[in-house]
């Protein structure tokens, strides 16, 4: 799995089980930081797995992942990951300061429907066929304030429709049952699998 993201890594683990062995960048020896200059999550998806598989030669899948909220016209999307550090809140990266910039811009605001997308990117064989894209959603929206200690990045303020819970409230394995990233590996595994 093409990513930096160790907490990415260890979901991708659990939602494919005991069956499977992933290995990430680290244990491949890679700690490239891979330029994501796409303005697409499907664009900066290929281009991880594609800076993978030009390096080092090894089949792998990319995730991208982004937040669409609506009151923001689908922002943050694909600047998800640095949100925080374009509106001067911390560095790229830092989740607390991606969250404190998230809830400012939604201050007094009433529409907090937003979406978790990731699509995957998979090379085999150095090849991407319109096909080696799988992509998941879920539906929910923004608390007023982060709630729980689980998961990563904006998980404390996102709240998937149908549930009381954040995603950082939830188990590992509940969010994992219903999650954008779940959604998206299952695709990928049935085109494996076929
Ligand atoms: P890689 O590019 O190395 O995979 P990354 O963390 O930079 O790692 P993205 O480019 O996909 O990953 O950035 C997505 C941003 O969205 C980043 O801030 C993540 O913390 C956040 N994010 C991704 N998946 C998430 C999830 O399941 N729950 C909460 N936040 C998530």
């Amino acid at each position: 799995m093409a990513t930096n993201n160790p907490q990415k890594l260890i979901e991708a683990r659990r939602i494919l089980g005991e069956g499977f062995q992933v290995l990430g960048l680290a244990d491949i020896c890679c700690h490239d930081d891979i330029p994501e200059t796409s303005l697409t999550l499907q664009g900066n998806a290929l281009l991880k797995a594609r800076h993978v598989w030009d390096r080092y030669g090894v089949d792998c899948f990319a995730d991208d992942t982004g937040l669409e909220v609506d009151a923001l016209l689908g922002e943050p999307g694909v600047f998800t990951a640095r949100y925080g550090s374009l509106y001067g809140y911390g560095v790229e990266h830092d989740p607390d300061a991606n969250i404190r910039c998230l809830l400012c811009k939604l201050k007094e605001v009433k529409d907090r429907s937003a979406r978790f997308r990731t699509v995957i990117a998979l090379i085999q064989g150095g090849e991407t066929a319109p096909y080696s894209l799988f992509e998941g959603v879920v539906e929910g929206s923004i608390t007023s304030e982060p709630r729980g200690l689980h998961g990563f990045g904006y998980d404390p303020v996102f709240q998937p429709n149908g549930s009381r819970l954040t995603f950082a409230e939830m188990g590992a394995e509940q969010k994992n049952r219903i999650s954008h990233r779940a959604i998206a590996m299952r695709k990928m595994m049935e085109f494996l699998r076929r």
